[in-house]
């Protein structure tokens, strides 16, 4: 029998490379996606399998994490073994806007969602999309898993208590439940309205002559970005472990919004000071402080190691749009 695993956010950049690596490693995976109107899924559409992997080994099923019935009879059919909980309202400044949505389905879902395991009457393991914008305005730098959190946004004090339910089922009910508290990971697979994929694609049309202007909010904020293929294959590591435990994945280098857009111009041949402009409508009331990850726990125990660095990362991002509008 094939391993079942079922994702959360399957539609999303991380659920998508993490469908394409449960695949190759022989699992039967089932993703929850939402009711649309449109059928369109971009991430899903591109995903590198063959058609028979497609049929065989991916199945969608409808619900949403603002509405436990259908994760309970989703759990009753699917009967997973493992559950990769990475659905949610994933964007920080959106957060600020929405904040009571915002909190049920990324605080509310994941209660409903260990609910479900808990009542399932098997053994699941269970991984939760924990984040580092959980340490908020660390004292300490950099961040490890016993760094204390000052979340300083409404997405990230859902993150928090998702983050400590998730210990808590684990503590309280013996569940096989682990935290990744992942740093920044992009791709082109990046959301559009997040700020890597944002200045790439930016970049691209520029480059094509399609426009002339890229406006950005704080360029001054500095991440520890790294490569979203290989952030997603420690998370099914940890789900391997004899022992279920937090893990912070980092690269442990933080570079600024600027410097990735000075990079991503250079690539193009272009110079930023002639495109690139302020945009005051992409500030955020607040912004996290230096956050920059220690990851020697998960190289110590999973053997995980980040290997894209960020030079290679924007070039990545940067070509991949330059071949998609050429
Ligand atoms: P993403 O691209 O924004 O994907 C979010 C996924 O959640 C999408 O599949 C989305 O479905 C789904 N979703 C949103 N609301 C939902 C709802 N009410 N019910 C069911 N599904 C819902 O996020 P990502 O970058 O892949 O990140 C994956 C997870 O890791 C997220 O929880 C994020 O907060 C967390 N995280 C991300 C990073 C990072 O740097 N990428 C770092 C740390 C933590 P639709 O396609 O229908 O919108
Ligand atoms: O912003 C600055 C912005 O929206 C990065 C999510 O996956 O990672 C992500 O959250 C930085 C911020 O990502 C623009 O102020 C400047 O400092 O790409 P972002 P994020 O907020 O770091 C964490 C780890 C997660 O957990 C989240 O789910 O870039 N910035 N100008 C801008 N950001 C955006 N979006 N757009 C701009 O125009």
């Amino acid at each position: 029998m094939p391993k079942r695993a079922f994702i959360t956010g399957i539609t999303g950049q991380d659920g998508s490379y993490l469908t394409e690596l449960l695949v190759q490693k022989g699992y039967e995976v089932h993703g929850l996606v939402r009711r649309t109107s449109s059928m369109q899924r971009g991430r899903l559409d591109g995903l590198v399998l063959s058609p028979a992997q497609r049929k065989d080994q991916v199945f969608l099923h409808y619900g949403d994490l603002g509405e436990s019935s259908a994760l309970v009879r989703l759990f009753h059919k699917i009967k997973p073994d493992e559950v990769y909980h990475l659905g949610g309202q994933s964007h920080v400044r959106v957060s600020f806007e929405s904040p009571e949505y915002t909190f049920d389905i990324n605080a509310s879902g994941t209660a409903r969602l260990l609910e479900c395991i808990r009542d399932c009457g098997q053994p699941v393991r269970f991984y939760h999309a924990s984040t580092c914008e959980m340490f908020g305005r660390p004292e300490t730098s950099p961040q490890n898993e016993n760094t204390p959190f000052r979340p300083v946004s409404p997405y990230a004090c859902s993150k928090a208590a998702s983050h400590y339910l998730t210990s808590c089922y684990r503590d309280s009910y013996g569940l096989f439940a682990c935290n990744g508290i992942l740093f920044n990971h992009e791709s082109p697979r990046r959301g559009e309205n997040f700020v890597t994929r944002k200045i790439a694609r930016g970049v691209a049309a520029i480059k094509q002559g399609r426009e002339k202007i890229l406006k950005l909010g704080n360029t001054d904020a500095r991440k520890d970005w790294g490569y979203a293929p290989e952030f997603v294959a420690a998370m099914w590591q940890m789900l391997q472990q004899d022992k279920a435990d937090d893990f912070v994945i980092a690269t442990g280098e933080a570079h600024s919004v600027q410097e990735f857009v000075e990079t991503a111009f250079q690539i193009a041949g272009l110079d930023w000071h002639a495109h690139v402009e302020t945009d005051p409508s992409q500030m955020r009331p607040a912004e996290v402080g230096l956050i920059v990850g220690d990851a020697s726990k998960a190289r110590k125990s999973l053997g995980w190691e980040p290997k894209t660095r960020f030079q290679e990362l924007v070039r990545i991002m940067v070509e991949a749009e330059l071949q998609d509008d050429a």
